[in-house]
């Protein structure tokens, strides 16, 4: 089986301890090393005296770095492996993943929580990613526990099904959710994770964010009831539930008392049906384009 191994690297000063470990780890196989480099120091020399081949990226982000790799994947290939070049994930965990390859899965995700060293990942970036894991569950029913490792193995052909586009760290969740829509085999597999070596590259807090606005931006996207819904249902009742107090003074009295009132009920309920119906709206149209 040929298989490329695609390492973002931005400065890390373990790429070569990284490269021999995969090179050794894959000694069974017919590898190509492909090493997307925006590096200032001489991370892409030692890639390439290992034998990588290094591509310098032009764009910025760790999604981009990813998407500019597969571009240059061989014709031959049959399973994509990416990983950090950071030393975190072990390269002799790879097998580990190409084995639900071999027997039918098309994406193959590192779970690192069962093997994590202490203090390999921070407390709030754990945080995050379960908050972020549960998420991608629920709106996507996706059994995963670690939406976010870096680590993963996928099949050639399902590679080239998604859309992928996110630049940055969106792009971890951005390839699950569109492995799920495109209806691939999803599975995880332990794997070791290890305390980094040299600088973070990734700013927890702005990366959380974005993650996170994507997430919500593709369930309006793909998923548009899921968002419009319920705020939609929710104005309606909210109004509704004010209008009946109004109705029922109005029985008692005989006259609407509380004008402002009356019209805020009116308009919660009129924008209420606005929202609900436009994404019913939406769904037709979404359901329609899928069927062409
Ligand atoms: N080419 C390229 N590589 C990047 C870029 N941003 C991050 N990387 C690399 O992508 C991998 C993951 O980035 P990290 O900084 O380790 O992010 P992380 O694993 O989420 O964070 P840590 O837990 O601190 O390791 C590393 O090998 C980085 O060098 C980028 O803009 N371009
Ligand atoms: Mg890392």
């Amino acid at each position: 089986m040929k298989i490329s191994v695609i390492i973002p690297t931005m400065n890390e000063p373990a790429i070569a301890d990284v490269l021999r470990d995969v090179l050794d780890a894959l000694q069974q196989h017919s590898v190509e090393v492909i090493v997307v480099d925006k590096s200032r120091d001489e991370t892409a020399l030692r890639a390439a005296e290992l034998g990588a081949k290094v591509i310098h990226q032009t764009g910025t982000g760790y999604g981009d770095a990813y998407i500019t790799g597969f571009k240059h994947v061989s014709e031959d290939t049959e399973t994509v492996v990416i990983l950090d070049g950071d030393y975190t994930y072990d390269p002799y965990d790879i097998p580990k993943l190409l084995q639900p390859i071999s027997d039918g899965a098309d994406l193959v995700i590192g779970t690192r929580f069962a093997l994590m060293d202490k203090g390999a990942m921070s407390r709030r970036n754990a945080l995050g990613n379960r908050m972020l894991t549960a998420l991608i569950r629920s709106l996507y029913h996706v059994r995963l526990t670690d939406s976010q490792s870096g680590m993963r193995a996928i099949r050639r052909f399902a590679l080239d099904r998604l859309k992928l586009q996110s630049p940055n760290m969106p792009f971890a969740s951005e390839m699950i959710i569109e492995a799920q829509k495109e209806g691939l085999a999803i599975t995880e597999v332990p794997i070791r994770y290890r305390t980094r070596v040299g600088r973070a590259k990734l700013d927890p807090f702005r990366d959380a964010f974005r993650i996170l606005s994507i997430t919500i931006r593709l369930v309006r996207d793909y998923n548009p009831l899921v968002i419009f819904l319920p705020i939609g249902l929710a104005l309606m009742l909210v109004g509704l539930g004010y209008g009946t107090t109004i109705l029922i003074d109005y029985i008692h009295t005989g006259i609407v008392t509380r004008i402002a009132a009356a019209i805020l009920s009116v308009l919660l309920i009129l924008t209420g049906l606005q929202i609900t119906l436009f994404g019913l709206l939406a769904d037709i149209i979404l359901t329609n384009l899928r069927r062409r």
